[in-house]
């Protein structure tokens, strides 16, 4: 009997509490949405129409280092490891690594089960030589692999810049997660946004078309569905800014006037132009990411970066790399 192309495990520890995090989150004095909560169907389509957008560089300028060095990261970081990736959405990055790499076998990571499943039957289709474990997991809380996965030199791939929505000691954990998973000698590829002119990176994180407004303002929405709260939208604004001090877009969502939200049986009061802090994007120069990752215990191997300095892609390495 042949093998399946494709093996899916959930491993979910449980569900999230939207209610919860948002009474907690409405409870300081800076009133905050954990950015997790974005990623609901309407919010997924969103986001990946604001990686379509002109002002929004990450995604096309680290597809494109992907594509110009998939060969040399090949090269660098050997062929044949079980290739990991958390947090994998469509797959379409890996799918650029996939021929020069030769994984022994992939395991896509992701807490949205659906997606995953459709993203992962179709590398098995389209790669038929490549075993697939897809794996429906919180990769923030646990990184366990699934019991079937073949032995080997592990691999991580965590592109997008999705560390940058961590806080730096946060992203040192998670870092340090990833470290136990490869385990010696085990490697990272991860992509990370570069630090530049304010004005790009508002731009990023503002669009002309509103797209990022929409996708920010869509966590009201989702409450309003989720939570039986009444925000009304036409009182909210979308806001992102960069902070020089913290190295960090913040987005917010910002009250135009003076309002009562209820919420679970619960009043919030909102003076007007208070704000409700929904996510911080950490920018990093590429010597504070070594230094950032090498808190987690890894060595940086080799940096890529694009010729404008917009983006870089890092190949990291457990200790003991080179020790078999
Ligand atoms: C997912 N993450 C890396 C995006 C970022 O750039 O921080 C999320 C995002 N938020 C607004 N635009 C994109």
């Amino acid at each position: 009997m042949s093998r399946p192309l494709v093996s899916f495990h959930d491993l979910r520890p449980g569900a999230d509490d939207l209610a919860a995090d948002v009474l907690a989150g409405f409870s300081r004095a800076q009133k905050s949405i954990p950015p997790k909560y974005f990623y609901d169907a309407e919010g997924s389509r969103l986001f990946d129409a604001i990686t379509r957008l002109p002002e929004y560089y990450p995604t096309r300028t680290e597809t494109a280092l992907l594509r110009e060095y998939a060969d040399e990261i090949a090269q660098k970081a050997g062929t044949g490891h079980l290739l990991v990736e958390p947090g994998s959405g469509s797959c379409t990055k890996a799918r650029i690594l996939f021929e020069g790499l030769q994984p022994c076998a992939y395991v896509p990571m992701d807490i949205a089960g659906d997606h995953l499943h459709v993203a992962a039957q179709e590398v098995a289709v389209d790669f038929p030589w490549l075993e697939v474990h897809a794996t429906c997991i919180d990769f923030t809380r646990l990184m366990t692999l699934p019991p079937d996965t073949p032995e080997g030199r592990r691999l991580a791939f965590f592109p997008g810049s999705s560390i940058g929505n961590f806080d730096p000691d946060a992203a040192v954990g998670f870092l340090g997660m990833i470290a136990d998973m490869v385990g010696p000698g085990g490697q990272l590829l991860i992509g990370v946004d570069l630090k530049k002119d304010k004005a790009v990176l508002e731009a990023a994180y503002d669009d002309a078309r509103g797209v990022t407004a929409a996708f920010n303002l869509n966590l009201l929405t989702r409450i309003n569905r989720e939570l039986g709260a009444d925000f009304d939208l036409a009182q909210w604004r979308h806001k992102a800014l960069y902070n020089e001090a913290q190295g960090r877009i913040e987005m917010h969502l910002v009250s135009r006037v003076a309002q009562l939200v209820s919420l679970q049986g619960r009043t919030f009061r909102f003076a007007a132009g208070e704000t409700i802090h929904t996510e911080n994007s950490y920018k990093y120069s590429v010597a504070e990411f070594r230094e950032l990752a090498s808190r987690a215990g890894f060595a940086t191997d080799t940096v890529w970066v694009d010729a404008d300095r917009l983006f870089s892609l890092h190949l990291l390495q457990t200790g003991n790399a080179h020790a078999t």
